[in-house]
């Protein structure tokens, strides 16, 4: 069975998300033949996926009341369609589909359908707008640029070797370790994005990018672990929501602490809610980070949070997100319970200290 790669939600329109995709679908490939034929054998589950994560987006912006969740996303996957040959006015149609779908099934519920209007009606007026931003900055100004640079070249070029012997030497020459994480590995991570967004490189280059600067960051932890830091006596348990793939940051997030002295316990990708708060209490954690890349996301970590709340005292355990949403959105961290949120791994030091002096922090 086909499945998408962005975990759904309990909401009802997520819960159709499947349905209307292929509603939608059929209606797209009548009016475009021509699309479906372009991207033979894989055209009719890309397109699929690709409404499937409209929908979702959609339904988070609604869940969330945060209109930038949906403007913000079309900005993008109209960037990666056109890098794709599917042009704006063929999302444009898409959009206008979902809604007729939406509309249909929620034929009942005037409020609903009022908050899809306005949501639809940012979407098409950003969708006449002329092509979209990146989101990632494309000069960089910070003087480790053309390393992290020279860095990702070697790794296109499948150079593993000679890319880790580069974050190596720079540590070894006197270059804070944190940052190479920061400004040369997160840096070419983003740029690496950039790249498959624009249809550059190839999903399997990505992979691999990403794959060897995994072992590459292990080769860096003697420098993490292997120095004598006091122990501060406090602990972290640090994770990627359920569903969540993306495991560069909050690796980052605890490995930063880590080098502060902290007890860190990094789960990694996608824990499962239940198996997590298993986890909090066996661990009786001071701090639980945890992170998010994708929006809809968000959705289960204000879910994660309010059954931590239901088991913990704020004072007992404190709650600090992070990841690609949090920093675009403002404010969204509170809106959905946590006690911080921090902008990057070196903020998330001082974020986590903040908190347990006591207080907010942001
Ligand atoms: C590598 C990668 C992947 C890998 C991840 C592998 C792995 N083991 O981690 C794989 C192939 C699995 C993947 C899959 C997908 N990806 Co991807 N991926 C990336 C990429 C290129 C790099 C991610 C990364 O390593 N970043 C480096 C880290 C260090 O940076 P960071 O995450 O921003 O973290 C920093 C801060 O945000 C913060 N932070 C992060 N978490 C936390 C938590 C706390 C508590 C705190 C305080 C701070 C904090 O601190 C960190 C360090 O300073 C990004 C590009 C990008 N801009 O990030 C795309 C990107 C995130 N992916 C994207 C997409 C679309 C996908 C897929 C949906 C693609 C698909 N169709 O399958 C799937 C979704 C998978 C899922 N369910 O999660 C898009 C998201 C766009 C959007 N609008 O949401 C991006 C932005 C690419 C792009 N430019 O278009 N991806």
């Amino acid at each position: 069975m086909f499945s998408p790669s962005i975990a759904s939600t309990n909401s009802p329109i997520a819960a159709r998300r499947e349905a209307v995709a292929e509603w939608v679908m059929e209606r797209i490939f009548k009016f475009y033949p021509e699309l479906e034929k372009k991207f033979e054998p894989v055209g009719r589950a890309r397109t699929l996926e690709d409404i499937i994560y409209h929908v979702t987006y959609l339904s988070t912006a609604l869940t969330l009341d945060r209109v930038e969740f949906f403007t913000d996303y079309i900005d993008w996957t109209r960037s990666v369609l056109e890098a794709h040959g599917v042009s704006a006015s063929q999302l444009a149609m898409s959009l206008e589909l979902i809604e007729e779908k939406l509309v249909a099934d929620f034929c009942d519920d005037e409020d609903l359908k009022a908050q899809m209007s306005r949501l639809f009606r940012h979407a098409q007026k950003q969708l006449a707008l002329k092509s979209p931003p990146s989101g990632v900055d494309q000069t960089g100004s910070h003087p480790l640029e053309s390393t992290a640079r020279e860095y990702l070249d070697l790794l296109l070029a499948s150079n593993r070797r000679a890319s880790k012997d580069l974050l190596v030497a720079l540590v070894e020459s006197g270059v804070d370790v944190r940052d190479v994480y920061l400004h040369i590995i997160a840096r070419s991570q983003h740029l690496l994005g950039v790249l498959w967004q624009n249809n550059r490189i190839s999903v399997a280059k990505e992979h691999y990018v990403t794959a060897a600067t995994q072992a590459n960051i292990t080769s860096l932890y003697p420098f993490v672990f292997g120095q004598h830091i006091p122990k501060l006596g406090r602990s972290l348990v640090a994770t990627c929501i359920a569903g969540e793939l993306h495991e560069l940051g909050i690796r980052m997030v605890a490995d930063f602490l880590e080098m502060e002295g902290w007890d860190t316990n990094y789960l990694g990708a996608s824990t499962p809610i239940p198996d997590l708060l298993d986890y909090i209490e066996e661990i009786s954690p001071d701090v639980l980070a945890v992170s998010a890349t994708l929006s809809p996301h968000v959705e289960q970590i204000r879910d994660l949070i309010a059954q931590v709340r239901a088991k913990h005292e704020p004072a007992d355990l404190r709650i600090l997100v992070g990841g690609r949403p949090f920093n675009r959105v403002e404010g969204l961290w509170k809106q959905i319970g946590a006690d911080a949120m921090a902008f990057d791994a070196l903020s998330a030091v001082q974020k986590a200290r903040d908190l347990l002096g006591g207080g907010e922090t942001s």
